[in-house]
């Protein structure tokens, strides 16, 4: 067991602390309690953006500011006890991206790895690594580390995003490049719907070798796993805290489909009461379909329809839903699960 507090400070340790700071040294024992805590402490706290005062303020954004100049419109949600990061967990950024119709996010790549889930877009795309996709309403789309990327919006009506990146964690560990490609779009090698053909049918080409720890499928679209979902439910299995909850899967190896940012779909049945959970993953969550509440320690998230809201790490919830709902998550899960430091726990206490 540890003791309850730091050393007392009597004059003479405060001289001393105040002695060896011009010299870059620091006693531990003064600091050891606020950087080695009993359990997870976080300035990140629990909060929720309404979707539409996140889409009203793009269509603003979108009479300041055209889709090439900003490079991507985007508005970040910032979670507001880690004001001035970008962050909206410690380790994850999200934003929602307005793309207008017949603009375009000009190509650029980087190291920080990318999800989309899309939230209004009919005859949206994004291109990534020569190969474009279709981007509608529920789908998660990857942009893995370096792949050249752009969107487009071909429609009559802006579309909306969210974008989930692992800007911090790039940032922590000092390895971020970028550069742009120099032209609007990328050249288009491969057909639309190569990859899902290639790596999405349960085959893979024979001999195939992976190049990225990224999932070569780059797009998951709603409507297979929602499909998944719908017919998983006709068990009745739940999970008395999740409901029903899948993870997207890389074909190629049955991990998460991006090495940095683990991706969720769930579904809760109409009356659903949800039984407290919490895990070392602040977890960022989308509602997708229907109405519910999350309680998150004291404070309670009414959510619906592609609002957003975030939980920080080991800060226990339990979901409740009025209606048959479902909620997109992602967390920074997979990097603690390679570093052996994902913990989670069930019920109360
Ligand atoms: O679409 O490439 O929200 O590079 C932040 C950085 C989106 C993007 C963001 C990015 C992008």
């Amino acid at each position: 067991m540890t003791s309850q507090s730091a050393p007392t400070e009597t004059p003479e340790r405060r001289a001393f602390y105040e002695a060896i700071e011009p010299e870059s040294m620091r006693a531990l024992w003064s600091v050891m309690k606020g950087i080695i805590t009993p359990e997870p402490k976080s300035d990140c706290i629990p909060f929720k953006w309404s979707y539409d005062s996140v889409r009203a303020r793009l269509i603003e954004a979108a009479g300041l500011i055209t889709a090439k100049e900003a490079e991507r419109r985007v508005l970040i949600l910032e979670n507001p006890g880690l004001k001035g990061t970008s962050k909206v967990t410690t380790s994850l950024y999200c934003g929602v991206q307005c793309v207008m119709p017949g603009e375009v996010a000009p190509a650029h790549r980087h190291t920080q790895s990318a999800l989309r889930f899309v939230l209004e877009s009919h005859g949206g795309f994004t291109a990534v690594g020569g190969e474009k996709t279709e981007m509608r309403f529920g789908d998660f789309v990857i942009t893995p580390n370096w792949e050249w990327h752009d969107h487009g919006n071909d429609s009559a009506e802006p579309i909306f995003w969210l974008d989930g990146l692992d800007i911090p964690v790039v940032q922590f560990l000092d390895a971020s490049f970028a550069e742009g490609y120099g032209e609007d779009s990328q050249p288009i090698t491969r057909p639309t719907n190569d990859s899902p053909a290639r790596y999405g049918a349960n085959m893979l080409p024979l001999g195939y070798e992976r190049a990225v720890p990224s999932s070569p499928i780059f797009n998951y679209p709603y409507d297979r796993s929602r499909a998944a979902l719908e017919q998983m439910r006709r068990s009745e299995e739940w999970d008395r805290c999740h409901g029903l909850k899948m993870r997207y899967a890389n074909p190629v190896d049955g991990g998460w489909a991006m090495p940095t940012i683990g991706t969720c779909l769930q579904l809760m049945p109409k009356g659903f009461s949800g039984s407290p959970y919490k895990s070392t993953d602040a977890t960022v969550y989308v509602g997708v379909e229907g109405r519910g509440r999350t309680r998150v320690r004291d404070t309670v998230i009414d959510w619906g329809p592609r609002d957003v809201f975030v939980v920080p790490s080991w800060h226990a919830i339990t979901h409740e839903v009025d209606e048959d709902a479902v909620l997109f998550s992602y967390s920074d899960r997979p990097i603690q699960e390679k570093l052996g430091l994902f913990r989670e726990h069930r019920g109360n206490a």
